[in-house]
């Protein structure tokens, strides 16, 4: 036995002699399978039973390897190469991940996307379906992985973060579903490629910087799909490049280990000593895995032969990890060349029964649907003056080659569209079977956009502010101060982060004090990184945290944004109900000045937050009623206050720390029976001004604040101030045919304002450019006071010119 092969015996758990050969057999057994699956996988997709294909073939030893530190209550957050590490931990079935592939939308049989996800987009269940959390310390974890590449970094800064808090907050000591004493860590997996991705390499310096739990794999195939590693990476290697963030004692940085994915013992050294240093000390590290292969190339969209040579395509075959496994298995002793093939025998077989049966379930409901069809089609038939044409749509749908359920419903509908003209018993049933099915597949590829248990948002009891006795009447930043004072002592789990947000208590002291009196775990700085804030907020938040994490002006937000959209808004979706992240994001915007401060942006919020709540108080006591509703909830939202507010004095509720404001209802802030004007936020104040001066003119002006964006007027109450008024307008700060064209298009459409309008509604935004700076650049780009006066009065002159002559 060589010496190297007695080492690994002693790594993998001190097995004996028997247990560990059983073990290295088994992860052999566990490569073929993963193997065979990316082998049918591709057929399936290039006969067109799957829509495409992206799989883990080549890098099945390194998982493997890795997969054997990854304990209960660990976290991974990957990309698509990790079916092997999903089948090892056992978080996949070969049976589950073809459903997936086929997009099997139940569930059950596909717990990690309920068929929404592409294959090999993995997510452990985390909460039950009451919407509570499961115990993370008694299973293996992995966050829902998305497809822009290095999209997994930010959250995994959160993820391991978790663990710092874990360990060190003695606040958190009872929060025992989520972490045992901080151990955990998080495993990031990424391709060579994408760590050219600007989210890499702001992930890398904040968990070096805060030195969280994270060990890191690279899985290294020198190419992202065509373009070689040459053109994507410093010296053409990552863990060069990363070389300056190597630890030193003192200083700080993390551990960075090299290995090849071919090697299996010598990954399985490394990942046991990388992940033992890591989960003790909490020091980072990166495994820069080298020479891995791909032998299908990089999708089912074309082959590598395009772009490899033939030395590197030579490469792939010889270092193929299964190869050198098997050499290394028998060259050890540890199995016959007769006991290796009948492993490989059995990998083919599981791989194929898998198949077999996941494309049964999946195609077994799709024909059961056509057989009920099909026999309201042959009633329908019957009856009607066109049996033929209706036949011809049958045959069609029962000779369609594996057909989906599109298939289905463009028969049902071009049945239906047939007989439009003929009432029959069948023909009313097959349109009852219709309505029935739209709700099942309303429920099986829209539901859980937002949450669905009985902690959503809008599920949160309203509670009214109360002005008894004398009211404090007090800058708005103190009215935030207060109710973040008493949700900081009040839930241990929450915590707030950001640029200047734990030493100072924010730019503008709506944490003053804060971190003196509850620590640097619960409100604390951060670096100028956006895209990690948010990052880190996910993470957290899929850990029980509850983070708010700010960002410190809205326009900055576009860092962010892409987490936000791509991760945050779709996680409950994309999972089926299967994970939350009751992130809050805390920015302040609206009336600022100059190009990079313009500070209303909400339509681009609008088009890439839908899964998130919108909140665009109208001043700090509305913010805070809002903050108060949103603890009580597990669903993520972004809060805009207004920046121009902190300092304006507000009276304060008796109730500050518990009334709630709840999300999708508008509140009317001025009656008035002439003209109805929407607006929000900072706006909102100068609509109200406007309303004085109008009233001097004789209009009479109704305003509504419609206080969230996203739930937008739940009750539909515009469109009741809306018949008394006959005239609406929206006013925003957005650029024009944003927010406003959103709200007419809520009020219009999903209102019938149309109906009651006795002039065309308007709208009123910001110029299409971004804000001039000064006061000057603010008047003549953003709608001013005067603006607003003349737009009202105008719309008043056009119904009535007698009452309301031109003004100029
Ligand atoms: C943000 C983003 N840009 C582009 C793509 C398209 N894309 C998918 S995979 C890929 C290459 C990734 O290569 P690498 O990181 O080396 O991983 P590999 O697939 O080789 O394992 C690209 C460009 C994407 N998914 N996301």
């Amino acid at each position: 036995m060589s010496e190297e092969f007695e080492q690994i015996e002693t790594l993998i758990d001190n097995l004996s002699k028997e247990d560990f050969k059983s073990e290295v057999l088994e992860d052999y057994r566990i490569a073929c399978i993963s193997r065979n699956c990316s082998l049918i996988g591709r057929k399936e997709v290039l006969t067109g039973k799957a829509k495409f294909g992206i799989f883990g073939d080549g890098k099945e030893i390194a998982q493997i390897a890795l997969s054997k530190y990854f304990n209960d209550g660990d976290w991974r957050s990957g990309y698509y190469r990790d079916q092997t590490m999903m089948f090892a931990l056992g978080l996949c079935t070969p049976n589950q991940w073809f459903a997936q592939l086929y997009a099997h939308a139940d569930v059950t049989l596909e717990p990690h996307s309920a068929g929404r996800q592409m294959g090999g987009h993995f997510a452990t269940r985390s909460i039950d379906e009451n919407g509570e959390w499961n115990d993370l310390t008694k299973m293996k974890n992995t966050s829902a992985d998305i497809s822009p590449t290095a999209g997994q970094m930010s959250r995994a800064l959160g993820l391991g973060l978790a663990s710092k808090h874990y360990r060190n907050d003695e606040g958190l000591k009872g929060k025992n579903k989520f972490s045992n004493k901080g151990n955990e860590v998080v495993f990031v997996t990424i391709g060579d490629a994408s760590t050219s991705e600007g989210p890499f390499w702001e992930t890398m310096n904040a968990t070096a910087v805060l030195q969280v739990p994270m060990v890191l794999s690279v899985w290294d195939d020198g190419y992202g799909i065509s373009v070689p590693k040459e053109y994507q990476t410093t010296k053409a290697s990552i863990s060069e490049a990363l070389s300056g963030f190597a630890y030193e004692e003192g200083k700080g940085g993390m551990h960075i280990y090299k290995t090849k994915g071919w090697n299996y013992a010598h990954l399985i050294e490394t990942y046991a000593k990388a992940v033992a240093q890591t989960r003790k000390t909490h020091i980072p590290c990166m495994v820069h895995v080298e020479e891995i292969t791909q032998p299908q190339g990089h999708s089912t969209s074309g082959s590598h032969e395009r772009y490899k040579d033939e030395a590197r395509l030579q490469f792939e075959k010889e270092f193929d990890g299964l190869i050198k496994m098997k050499e290394w298995i028998i060259s050890s002793g540890l199995a016959t060349v007769e006991e290796i093939e009948n492993i490989e025998k059995d990998g083919k077989d599981v791989a194929s029964i898998s198949k077999r049966e996941a494309w049964k379930a999946f195609s077994g409901e799709i024909k059961n649907e056509i057989q009920e069809v099909a026999a309201y089609f042959d009633r329908i038939a019957g009856s009607s003056s066109k049996p033929a044409e209706i036949n011809d749509v049958k045959v069609d749908l029962l000779s369609t080659l594996d057909p989906v359920r599109k298939d289905v419903m463009k028969a049902m509908k071009q049945v239906l569209r047939l007989t439009r003209f003929e009432a029959s018993e069948a023909r009313n049933q097959l349109i009852t079977w219709k309505d029935n099915i739209d709700v099942v597949n309303e429920d099986r590829y829209c539901s859980h956009l937002y949450s669905e248990s009985q902690y959503a948002a809008t599920n949160i009891t309203e509670v009214p502010a109360e002005f008894s006795g004398e009211t404090e009447n007090i800058p708005g930043y103190q009215i935030l101060n207060k109710i973040f004072d008493h949700h900081l002592e009040h839930m241990p789990e929450l915590c707030a982060f950001g640029e200047d947000v734990g030493h100072i208590g924010d730019v503008n002291q709506a944490f003053a004090g804060l971190q003196e009196k509850y620590g640097k775990y619960r409100v604390f700085d951060t670096g100028i990184r956006e895209n990690t804030i948010i990052g880190q907020g996910i993470g957290m938040a899929l850990r029980g945290l509850r983070p708010i994490a700010e960002i410190q002006y809205l326009d900055y937000l576009l860092y962010g944004l892409q987490p936000l959209s791509d991760d945050l808004a779709t996680l409950q979706y994309r999972t089926k109900g299967g994970q939350k992240a009751p992130l809050i994001v805390r920015t302040r915007g609206h009336r600022l000045e100059g190009i990079w401060h313009t500070g209303s942006p909400m339509s681009l919020m609008l088009g890439s937050l839908r899964g998130m709540y919108i909140c665009v108080p109208r001043n700090m006591v509305q913010a805070a009623g809002m903050y108060n509703t949103l603890l009580k909830s597990d669903e993520p939202a972004i809060v805009v206050e207004c920046l121009n507010g902190y300092r304006i004095r507000e009276h304060m509720p008796s109730n500050v720390t518990e009334f709630t404001v709840p999300l999708g209802q508008v509140e009317t802030v001025r009656y008035g029976s002439d003209i109805t004007v929407v607006s929000y936020g900072s706006t909102l104040r100068v609509v109200e001004e406007a309303a004085e001066k109008l009233a001097e003119l004789e209009i009479d002006v109704e305003i509504i604040d419609v206080q969230t964006l996203l739930p937008f007027d739940a009750h539909q109450s515009i469109v009741e101030s809306l018949k008394q008024t006959g005239k609406i307008l929206f006013v925003d700060e957005d650029v024009p045919g944003g927010a406003t064209a959103y709200m007419y298009q809520e009020v219009m459409e999903k209102q019938n304002g149309y109906y009651y309008q006795d002039m065309p509604a308007q709208t009123l935004a910001a110029k299409p450019n971004r804000g001039a700076y000064g006061s000057d650049g603010d008047y003549f780009t953003k709608p001013s006071l005067d603006d607003i006066i003349e737009k009202i009065y105008d719309m008043m002159s056009d119904d009535d010119p007698a009452s309301y002559p031109t003004l100029y």
